[in-house]
């Protein structure tokens, strides 16, 4: 019914702000007129236009977001109309883990990533935990692809110069340096924006404006200070970190969602804009659900955590919860067969409510469906740890994957423990192209996490990661136009090569 009303009352609304944006449209064109203006805005194409259809490059860059001045939808087949970031430039000027996250996604998006490097050891990840050596490290590789390297060296007048070219040329700079280092290099958000009015400037900092702002930080550290260390663990211990690494590619995903919006809102305003994510905020993010509890604690216990069934008393903030679900489904991870030799031989359990029924008949307790023990979520959560422990009596008489299939043909929600070798055989995670093989010049064949972000009309070709500078003289020349003459100047110069005094082997 509720339903109903409101779509009778649609149309009334979008009539009112339909008129009200044309009023709009109708005043912004009155005064273009008055001001002398040559950028009128249409309502409609005019019909004379519409003879002539005004070049493609400009219609593009009307495009406004309500859908008027976009192009007519493509004819060509999906996944053959470019990739979505087609055209954007990306100065990556980005190191170790928070930063490349983000600017690999531009890249697999369509994007031209060119990574700005240190000549002599470029990004300190490409020597960090190697496992081949003298190859770039897997570190670097995974977290690298589709982007092109050039050395420059900020600190060397020449360099600057180059790097002040590529500011003018790239629509994105993205930097993740430690507090102050870019603007000490002489790249503050003033100069970059004075060099080039469109360009947007977008930073990963380990905390926002505040006490913390000039600190330095690390995956662990915004793991701890965004709030879901003090979340993560069992009750007994101490506070864990997460293998998932939340703090710097959770926030190269926020920063990336930031620069897209940036370009999309610069469609319309036609200036870039700074965009900056702290790691303490996006590692918070993904932990609202723990503040949401944290305040819930204010109107009594946390029901669905199975210390309240344990009769333990809640503390002032929220406890760690072990395994218990987030959600309002209890849940816990449960042993499987051949659990003893197996680290990784485990289930995680939800006893989703709609399918209780069908989790008793499974476990031969028919009879709690109709127990006013058992028999309500209610009546559950004071028996949960009875509960899993009589369930997991029955998931380890089977195998992950068994229990997987048997219950998902119930429709109970479980999910098994898979190791990372698991799922870096895992065929369907290639056939996604979720996990790639690549081949690499100097250390060869190795896996990398394709684009998890599938879009219909942008297909993601994983391509190696660049060698240290190998796109140098291709983006001096190619890019920005430099002659023979003067790149025989810059290789002379020090901008491109590391200083004498600091050789390569030392960084290695
Ligand atoms: N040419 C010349 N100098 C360069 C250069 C280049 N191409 N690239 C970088 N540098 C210089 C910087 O200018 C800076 O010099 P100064 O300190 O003398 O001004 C210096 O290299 C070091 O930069 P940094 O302080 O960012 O690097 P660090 O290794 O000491 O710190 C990190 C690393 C990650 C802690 C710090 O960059 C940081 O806090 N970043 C923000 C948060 C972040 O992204 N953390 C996630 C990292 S992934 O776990």
């Amino acid at each position: 019914m509720a339903t109903k009303k409101k779509a009778k009352k649609a149309p009334a609304k979008k009539t009112t702000a339909k008129k009200a944006v044309v009023k709009k449209a109708a005043a912004k064109k009155a005064a273009a007129k008055k001001n002398g203006s040559k950028k009128v805005v249409k309502l409609r194409p005019a019909k004379a236009a519409a003879k002539k259809p005004a070049p493609k490059k400009a219609a593009a860059k009307k495009a406004n977001g309500n859908g008027s001045a976009l192009p007519a939808p493509s004819k060509a087949p999906w996944g053959q109309a470019g990739k979505a970031l087609d055209g954007v430039k990306i100065l990556d000027f980005t190191h170790v883990q928070s930063g490349p996250t983000c600017t690999q996604l531009l890249a697999y998006m369509g994007a031209d990533c060119i990574k700005i490097e240190r000549p002599g050891g470029g990004d300190i990840t490409r020597g960090q935990l190697r496992d081949v050596k003298g190859a770039d490290s897997l570190y670097f590789t995974m977290l690298n692809g589709n982007k092109r390297s050039i050395t420059i060296d900020s600190k060397n007048p020449k360099g600057m110069e180059i790097l002040e070219r590529l500011v003018k040329h790239c629509d994105v700079l993205v930097e993740n340096f430690a507090p102050g280092a870019i603007d000490r290099m002489g790249l503050t958000w003033e100069r970059v924006h004075q060099l080039n009015p469109r360009i947007i400037m977008a930073s990963v900092k380990g905390f926002g404006p505040g006490p913390y702002e000039e600190c330095k930080v690390y995956e662990n550290i915004a793991q701890c200070a965004g709030g879901a260390a003090s979340t993560t663990g069992f009750r007994e211990g101490p506070p864990l970190v997460t293998g998932a690494q939340i703090g710097d590619s959770g926030t190269g995903l926020h920063l990336a969602l930031g620069i897209v919006s940036a370009l999309y809102q610069r469609n319309r305003t036609g200036r870039g804009q700074r965009v900056l994510c702290a790691m303490q905020d996006g590692v918070l993010n993904l932990a609202r659900v723990k503040l949401r509890d944290q305040q819930r604690l204010a109107h009594g216990p946390l029901t669905e955590y199975s210390q309240y069934g344990e009769g333990i008393p809640f503390g002032k903030a929220v406890p760690r919860a072990g395994n218990d679900s987030g959600g309002g489904q209890p849940a816990w991870l449960l042993k499987c067969k051949g659990w003893e030799t197996d680290p990784d031989s485990y289930i995680y359990f939800i006893t989703q409510a709609p399918v209780w029924a069908e989790i008793c008949d499974l476990i031969g307790k028919p009879e709690w469906k109709t127990d006013p023990d058992y028999a309500t979520p209610p009546a559950r959560l004071p028996r949960l740890r009875h509960i899993f422990d009589t369930i997991e009596q029955w998931t380890m008489t089977k195998t992950k994957f068994e229990v997987m299939d048997i219950c998902n043909g119930f429709d109970i929600p479980v999910g098994p423990i898979l190791s990372m070798k698991e799922i870096a055989e895992e065929q369907s995670l290639r056939a996604t192209g979720t996990v790639v093989e690549v081949d690499h010049p100097t250390r060869g064949k190795y896996l990398t996490v394709g684009n998890p972000i599938k879009l219909s009309d942008s297909p993601c070709e994983v391509k190696r990661s660049p060698l240290l500078g190998e796109h140098t003289e291709e983006i001096l020349t190619k890019v920005l136009g430099y002659s023979d003459a003067e790149l025989a100047e810059i290789k002379t110069s020090g901008a491109i090569t590391p200083p004498p005094e600091k050789p390569r082997a030392a960084a290695a």
